[in-house]
């Protein structure tokens, strides 16, 4: 559905309780009803990025308090992956605080590699490591990469106050290398910025213009990090949260819905709700990249009390093809 941003306000400003069950409808037509997948993050490399994106904590251009790391190695990445796949995770996600990748450079040697090593694991593998070319998106499809995450995060207007050392057509132009190369596009945003609810709209709309379309919806609220410009932005208001997943979920009905950051600040309820208007997989783990998520344990016993299932693994069942 490639819906125009007239039809996307029309879906997302209908009363509430319409709205999700017409998400809800399109989810059961879709999707097991009671399955949720779980996700591992990673941060391979945390820090010192060169980039200024006004949310983040490993932008090297504010004082965030965060101690820079180097890239680790494979052997290092391994435990980790398999710990998570012990723990009911179907996909395994490594960040990197790069601004881009390059063929040739050790770094990027090493990353290929740790795909390779990860993806014999049985789960999906996710990296988001900034810009790439045509080159890096086959090297890293032929080590076994399911999926890259780049967010396009905002609208393109909006996009403008939060970065100013890349621009929103450098993360299409990545995407495009991406969908090229044959790898499914995980591709989101954050909300809580200080876009209004059109700039969401706007950013759903270049989602759907995707072809293919995102494999992959993560919807971030922001976390404030301390020392960024950002760092004092109100939280956003959960029914806009609501309505934006059941839109996604709307017009974007195979793609898997990732109530990603900002969890460990909705209440169990509003996560419930999120869940019911089509949100169907959450990060999983004590940490994000470098911020704080729900423990595992608070999030077992809200599956649990919602009736829900972690996706099962792999073992049992075919991964996902690109829809290339
Ligand atoms: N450097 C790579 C990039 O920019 O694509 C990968 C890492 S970056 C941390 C991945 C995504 O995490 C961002 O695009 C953004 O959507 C999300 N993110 C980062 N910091 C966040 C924050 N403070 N709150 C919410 N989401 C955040
Ligand atoms: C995405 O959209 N959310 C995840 C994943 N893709 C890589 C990352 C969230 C990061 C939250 C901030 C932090 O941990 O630093
Ligand atoms: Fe760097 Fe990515 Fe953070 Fe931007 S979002 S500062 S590119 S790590």
């Amino acid at each position: 559905m490639r819906p125009t941003l007239e039809k996307l306000e029309q879906i997302y400003h209908r009363p509430l309780f319409d709205l999700i069950q017409e998400s809800r409808r399109v989810f059961l037509e879709f999707w097991p009803k009671n399955e949720v997948q779980l996700c591992t993050l990673l941060s391979v490399k945390t820090g010192g990025c060169s980039e200024d994106c006004g949310y983040c904590a490993q932008s090297a251009h504010y004082n965030t308090g965060l101690q820079k790391e180097r890239l680790m190695t494979t052997e290092e990445v391994l435990p980790v992956a398999e710990r998570a796949r012990q723990n009911g995770s179907t996909r395994f996600c490594m960040g990197a605080a790069w601004k881009g990748v390059r063929d040739g450079d050790p770094k990027f040697e090493t990353m290929l590699e740790t795909v390779r090593e990860v993806s014999k694991l049985g789960m999906e593998v996710c990296v988001t490591l900034g810009q790439l070319g045509d080159i890096e998106a086959r090297k890293l499809k032929e080590a076994g990469l399911t999926a890259y995450n780049h967010n396009i995060d905002t609208s393109p207007e909006h996009y403008k106050k939060i970065v100013s050392t890349h621009t929103f057509k450098d993360r299409l132009n990545t995407i495009g290398s991406v969908q090229r190369a044959g790898l499914s596009v995980c591709c989101g945003g954050i909300i809580g910025m200080g876009e209004n609810e059109t700039d969401r709209l706007k950013m759903l709309e270049v989602l759907c213009s995707l072809d293919p379309e995102p494999e992959s919806v993560p919807i971030n609220c922001l976390t404030p990090i301390e020392g960024t410009p950002l760092a004092k932005t109100p939280p956003i208001d959960v029914f806009e949260l609501v309505r934006l997943i059941a839109t996604a979920r709307i017009v974007l009905p195979k793609a898997k819905i990732r109530l990603s950051a900002g969890r460990d600040r909705l209440t169990r309820e509003a996560q419930a709700l999120c869940l019911f208007a089509g949100a169907n997989s959450i990060f999983y783990g004590d940490k994000l990249l470098t911020a704080s998520n729900p423990g595992v344990d608070d999030d077992r016993a809200l599956l649990e009390s919602l009736g829900l299932e972690p996706q099962a693994p792999y073992s049992d069942q075919p991964q996902p093809a690109c829809t290339l």
